[in-house]
C-alpha cells in the first residue's frame, strides 16, 4: 500500500510551539522528578557562581500529581539502605537477577538512594517506624525522622513500609515547586527524539503533541535526560473483556522510553530480560508485604511449600548456582511447577500468618494488624480491595490466589531491561563501562533513567528517584563542557507535525469508506494494532498463552509477523486526540517488543526461568552467556545488531 503523506488537506493543522531549552526532562514520573529536583539545586548553584543560566524544562503525558508508576500510591518503599551496606546490596541485586549486573550502577545507586528516602519524609511522606518497644507506629504516629535516627519499619532486609497513598503528590510537588509550573509541559506526549543535523550522534530534540488540545510541540534541547517508564500492555494480558485496562504494571507506561532511545541509536542492554510477577489473582495486589512483613507462605492447593522437594531438585540440575539464591524468577519457576501439574490453585495463606502475628497481640494491636493488611492494598492497588471485598475475602480467615501475570518490559523492579549508560568513574568499572557522564547513554546528550536504565534493577521508587539525580547533575556536567552547541534539526516543524498528525489525516481522508469507522479496509485503527501485537507477542515470544515459552523457530516467526505489524501501524487511523496518543504508544511498544525478541533470540539458553523459557535451550549456560546482551538499531540503515559484552564482577562473593 502506498505510503501516506500528511500536508493537512483532510485534518486540521495543529498549532505548533517550538519552545528552546538546555535540560530537557521527558517524563514525570519518579526519575523524572528526581532530576527536576536536583537540576534545579545544581544550576541554581551555577548561576550563583556566574557560568550562566541554565533553562530546564520537563515535559510529562499526564499530569504529575498522579503520572507513573507510583500514581496509585505504594505501601512500600523498596530501596532503603539504612544499616546495610551498598556492596551487600550490589549482591542482593546480582542474585536476584541471575548473575548479570553493571555493579557500578546499582553500587552508585545504593550510596546515594536514603538521601531521597529521607527527603521524601521531609516533603510530608509518613514512613512507619519502630517504638521502643519494637512494635509498629504508623507515619503519623510522630516518631522521630529517619534523618534524626528514627528506626523505620522493614518488611525485609531492604524495603520499609509507609503510608504511602499519596507518595506521588508529595515527589511531585516537590518537583513542581523546584521547577516552576511555567517549565513544565503536561499531558504533551513525546513521539520522537531528533538527532542533531550537524553532530553525528548527538541528541537535539524532542517532538510531541498535547493530547487536549490541538498543538503540536517541538524542543529543542542541550540534554535530554529520558525517563519514560517500561512498557505494559505489549504482551496479550491474563485480564480480559471490560477488565482489560487492568495490568499489574501502570497501563499508561508504554514503551515510550524504550522506542525513543532505539529510534536514535542509542544501544540496549538486557532487552531480553522482563519481569513476571507474582500477583494476587485478577487484582494484581502486591505479594512482597505480604510474604516479608506478614511472613505469609505460599503454597499449592494441599498446603505445600512449592519451592522445596522435588521441584527444587529439578530446578537445581538446570539452574544452579542460582536455583539455591531463590531470586524472584526461580520462585516463580517452582510456582509454575506445581501449577502445570495441576496442583494449583496456589494460595497465598494471609489467615494463617495473620492468627500467628496475633499470637503476641492484644486486641487493639490485632486491629492495627487488620487495618495494615488493608492498607497494603488500598495504598497501592485499591484494585484489589475491590476483589477481596467482592468475593467476600476476608484476610484473617481466607487465603488468596495469587498467579504470575503477563510480562512486562522495565529494569527498576525485579527486572532490568534497558539501555547501556556509562557509569560512575570511582568504582573500578573497566575503562569502556565509562566515558564520561553518568547515566549518558550511547549518544552524546541523551541520559537514561529509572525503569529504562538498563542492567540495574531493584532500583524501585526510591532508587529511580535517586538515579534521576545522578543523571541530572551529570547532565548539567555535559551541559557546562558544551555550552556553544545550539541543536538543529533537519526537518522543517510543519513536517514534524505532519509526521505526528499522520493518524488523523489517514482517518479523516477515508472514514467515510465504509459505513462503520472501525471496519476500514484504508486503515487500521489503534484497538486492533494492540490486539495484534498482543496476539504476537504472547504466542510467539513466550507469553502467558505458551507458558513464557519460545523458541529460535517461533521467535523468528513472531518477528516476521511483527514487522507486518510495523508496517500496518504505519497506517493507523485515529479519530481524536485520545487515539492519536493511542497510536504512538502502540508504536512505541511494536519497538519495545522488537527489541525483547530480538534479545531472546540472540540469547541462546534460558537465563530467567519463571520470567521467560527458551525450549530450544533450556538451562543456564554460564560458559558462553555469563555476559551482557547488547544491541543497536542504526538509525541510518535500519539495521539491528545484536551482540555479546563482558560481564565482569566488581563485588566479591
Ligand atoms: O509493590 C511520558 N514500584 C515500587 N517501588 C517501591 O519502592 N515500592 C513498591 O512497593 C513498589 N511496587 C510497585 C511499583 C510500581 C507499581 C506500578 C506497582 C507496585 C503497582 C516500582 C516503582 O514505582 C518504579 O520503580 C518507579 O516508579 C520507576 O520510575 P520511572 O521514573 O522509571 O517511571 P515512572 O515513575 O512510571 O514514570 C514514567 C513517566 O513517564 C511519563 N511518560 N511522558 C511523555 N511522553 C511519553 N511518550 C511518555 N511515556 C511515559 C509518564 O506519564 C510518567 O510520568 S511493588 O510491586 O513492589
Ligand atoms: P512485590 O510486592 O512482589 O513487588 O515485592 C516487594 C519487595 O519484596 C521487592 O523488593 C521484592 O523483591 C521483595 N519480595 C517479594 N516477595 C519476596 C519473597 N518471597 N522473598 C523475598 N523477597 C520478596
Amino acid at each position: 500500500m502506498e505510503k501516506e503523506a500528511c500536508t493537512f488537506s483532510y485534518c486540521t493543522k495543529p498549532e505548533i510551539i517550538q519552545v528552546d531549552t538546555d535540560l530537557l526532562i521527558v517524563g514525570g514520573g519518579m526519575s523524572a522528578c528526581g532530576a527536576a529536583f536536583e537540576a534545579v539545586r545544581w544550576a541554581d548553584a551555577i548561576e550563583k557562581a556566574g557560568k550562566g543560566k541554565i533553562k530546564i524544562t520537563l515535559v510529562d503525558k499526564a499530569a504529575m500529581d498522579r503520572s507513573g508508576a507510583v500514581a496509585m500510591g505504594l505501601s512500600a518503599i523498596n530501596t532503603y539502605m539504612g544499616e546495610n551496606d551498598p556492596a551487600a546490596y550490589v549482591k542482593y541485586v546480582r542474585d536476584d537477577l541471575m548473575g548479570i549486573i553493571r555493579e557500578d550502577l546499582v553500587y552508585d545507586l545504593g550510596r546515594h538512594v536514603d538521601d531521597s528516602v529521607e527527603e521524601f519524609e521531609d516533603w510530608g511522606l509518613p514512613i512507619w517506624k519502630k517504638d521502643e518497644g519494637g512494635h509498629t507506629l504508623d507515619g503519623a504516629q510522630g516518631a522521630p525522622k529517619l534523618s534524626a535516627g528514627g528506626k523505620p519499619v522493614r518488611s525485609g532486609k531492604w524495603q520499609i513500609m509507609i503510608n504511602g497513598e499519596s507518595y506521588k503528590v508529595l515527589v511531585a510537588e516537590a518537583a513542581k515547586k523546584a521547577l516552576g509550573m511555567d517549565n513544565i509541559y503536561e499531558r504533551v506526549f513525546i513521539v520522537k527524539y531528533l538527532l542533531d543535523e550537524k553532530v553525528p550522534n548527538r541528541i537535539a530534540a524532542a517532538v510531541g503533541f498535547s493530547v487536549r488540545e490541538n498543538k503540536v510541540y517541538i524542543f529543542k534541547a542541550n540534554v535530554i535526560l529520558s525517563g519514560c517508564g517500561g512498557a505494559v500492555n505489549v504482551f496479550r494480558p491474563r485480564s480480559v473483556g471490560e477488565g482489560q485496562g487492568r495490568a499489574w504494571y501502570p497501563v499508561w507506561n508504554s514503551g515510550s522510553g524504550y522506542a525513543l532511545g532505539i529510534q536514535v541509536g542509542a544501544e540496549l542492554t538486557m532487552m531480553e530480560n522482563r519481569f513476571v510477577p507474582a500477583r494476587f489473582k485478577d487484582g494484581y495486589g502486591p505479594v512482597g508485604a505480604w510474604f516479608l512483613f506478614f511472613k505469609a507462605k505460599a503454597t499449592n492447593a494441599a498446603g505445600e511449600d512449592y519451592c522445596v522437594g522435588e521441584n527444587f531438585e529439578a530446578t537445581k540440575k538446570l539452574y544452579s548456582p542460582y536455583a539455591e539464591k531463590m531470586g524472584t524468577a526461580i520462585r516463580n519457576h517452582m510456582m509454575m511447577m506445581d501449577m502445570k501439574a495441576g496442583k494449583g490453585p496456589i494460595l497465598m495463606n494471609t489467615h494463617h500468618a495473620m492468627a500467628e502475628l496475633a499470637k503476641t497481640m492484644d486486641a487493639k494491636q490485632i486491629k492495627h494488624l487488620e487495618a495494615e493488611a488493608w492498607e497494603d492494598f488500598l495504598d497501592m492497588c485499591i484494585g484489589q480491595a475491590g476483589v477481596w471485598a467482592g468475593m467476600n475475602i476476608e484476610p484473617d480467615k481466607t487465603p488468596s490466589e495469587i498467579m504470575p501475570t503477563e510480562p512486562y518490559l522495565l529494569g527498576s523492579h525485579a527486572g532490568c531491561a534497558g539501555f547501556w549508560v556509562s557509569g560512575p568513574e570511582d568504582l573500578g568499572a573497566p575503562a569502556e563501562w565509562n566515558w564520561g557522564y553518568n547515566r549518558m547513554s550511547t549518544v552524546n546528550g541523551l541520559f537514561m533513567m529509572g525503569d529504562i536504565c538498563g542492567a540495574s534493577g531493584h532500583k524501585f521508587s526510591s532508587g529511580s528517584h535517586a538515579e534521576g539525580r545522578i543523571a541530572a547533575k551529570a547532565g548539567l556536567a555535559f551541559i557546562l563542557d558544551n555550552k556553544d552547541f545550539k541543536p538543529t534539526v533537519t526537518k522543517s516543524p510543519d513536517e514534524l507535525a505532519g509526521e505526528l498528525y499522520m493518524p488523523f489525516e489517514v482517518y479523516e481522508k477515508h472514514k467515510t469508506y465504509s459505513t462503520a469507522p472501525e471496519v476500514n479496509p484504508n486503515y487500521i485503527k489503534p484497538k486492533m494494532v494492540q490486539m495484534r501485537l498482543q496476539k504476537i507477542s504472547d504466542e510467539y515470544f513466550g507469553g502467558i498463552a505458551t507458558w513464557y515459552m519460545t523458541s529460535k523457530t517461533m521467535l523468528d516467526k513472531g518477528l516476521e509477523l511483527l514487522q507486518m505489524l510495523k508496517e500496518d501501524a504505519e497506517k493507523t487511523g485515529a479519530k481524536d486526540l485520545h487515539e492519536l496518543m493511542r497510536a504512538w504508544e502502540n508504536y512505541h511498544r511494536i519497538w519495545s517488543v522488537e527489541a525483547h525478541a530480538r534479545h531472546i533470540l540472540f540469547r541462546e539458553e534460558s537465563r530467567y526461568p519463571g520470567y521467560y523459557y527458551r525450549g530450544d535451550y533450556l538451562a543456564i549456560d554460564d560458559k558462553n552467556w555469563k555476559c551482557f546482551v547488547n544491541s543497536k538499531y542504526d538509525p541510518k540503515t535500519g539495521d539491528w545488531k545484536c551482540f555479546k559484552k563482558d560481564y565482569v564482577q566488581l563485588v566479591a562473593d
